[in-house]
């Protein structure tokens, strides 16, 4: 049992033939944020990344790895990695990809900001935020993605479908996951608008995105359509926030010391 007095902080890191990446990730992930405890979640990998995650974590107690039977989308994995770090008591969760597109070098700047937010979100659309390496038809997903989630959703952010965040404990236990089933990227729009609709305070911290240097992408044509498909139809049932929602969901991003547990006003 991790010793939570000193360690608080988890960083779950899911794979799927992350062998490439997994042990440069958690080094540069151990030495940024030497407090933090990770948990690689790894979908039984056929490139052999849960074998090289056992190692890495039988010589750092700090690096624990959860070996997920199937493969059955990020979302999934995501919820069995929360569920494991909640029951373990940490008290904060982050969610960091394996493939160096999130800098653990930026974390530091993320966990300041979760000081004074339920959830800190690192976002690539908002000043100061940046891409490298994007093909332009990725950028367009992105910020596509995002624009549709806060025109049909009432989404107040600027990144809905980044996937660099930092959970508190006491936030996750508010969203209601039990009934969050998205399988892919979707995965992050849905937990984002649970968030909101919880009235937690959301922030977002600007992070550079580095596009991989080694493996492959796991972003296909269905899971964009997956999103596309969700949004549309939390859109049109009413399941997005109202007009009122997002000015207060926006002025509770502003404000650290406003009432974050009052039910989200519907107009
Ligand atoms: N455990 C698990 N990890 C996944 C799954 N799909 C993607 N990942 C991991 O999620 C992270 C982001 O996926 P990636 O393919 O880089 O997506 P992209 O950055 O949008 O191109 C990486 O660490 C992947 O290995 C999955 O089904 N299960
Ligand atoms: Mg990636």
């Amino acid at each position: 049992m991790p010793d939570l007095n000193t360690t608080p902080t988890l960083v779950l890191v899911p794979t799927y033939n992350e062998a490439e990446n997994i042990g440069s990730i958690v080094g540069r992930l151990r030495s940024s944020v030497p407090d933090a405890h990770v948990l690689i979640v790894d979908d039984s990998s056929p490139d052999g990344t849960g074998a090289l995650a056992d190692a890495i974590a039988n010589r750092d107690p700090g690096v624990h790895v959860l070996h997920r039977t199937q493969k059955t989308g990020l979302g999934a994995a995501y919820l069995e990695g929360f569920s494991w770090g909640l029951s373990r008591g940490y008290t904060q969760l982050v969610q960091l990809d394996a493939d160096g597109s999130h800098l653990p070098e930026q974390l530091a700047s993320l966990l300041a900001a979760a000081d004074t937010a339920d959830v800190v979100m690192g976002s690539r659309w908002v000043p100061g935020g940046a891409i490298e390496n994007w093909p332009w038809h990725r950028r367009a997903l992105s910020r596509g993605g995002s624009f549709y989630s806060r025109l049909l959703l009432g989404l107040p952010q600027r990144d809905a479908t980044g996937g660099y965040r930092v959970y508190s404990a006491r936030a996750l236990e508010r969203m209601d996951l039990s009934s969050v089933d998205s399988l892919g990227y979707c995965f992050q729009i849905e937990m984002l608008l649970h968030a909101v609709r919880a009235n937690l305070r959301v922030v977002e911290v600007p992070i550079t995105f580095v596009e991989r240097v080694r493996g492959s992408s796991k972003m296909s044509p269905r899971i964009a359509v997956e999103a596309m498909a969700r949004v549309t139809r939390w859109g049109l049932t009413g399941m997005g926030i109202s007009r009122a929602g997002a000015r207060a969901a926006a002025a509770a991003a502003q404000e650290p010391d406003s009432d974050r547990m009052s039910p989200q006003p519907r107009v």
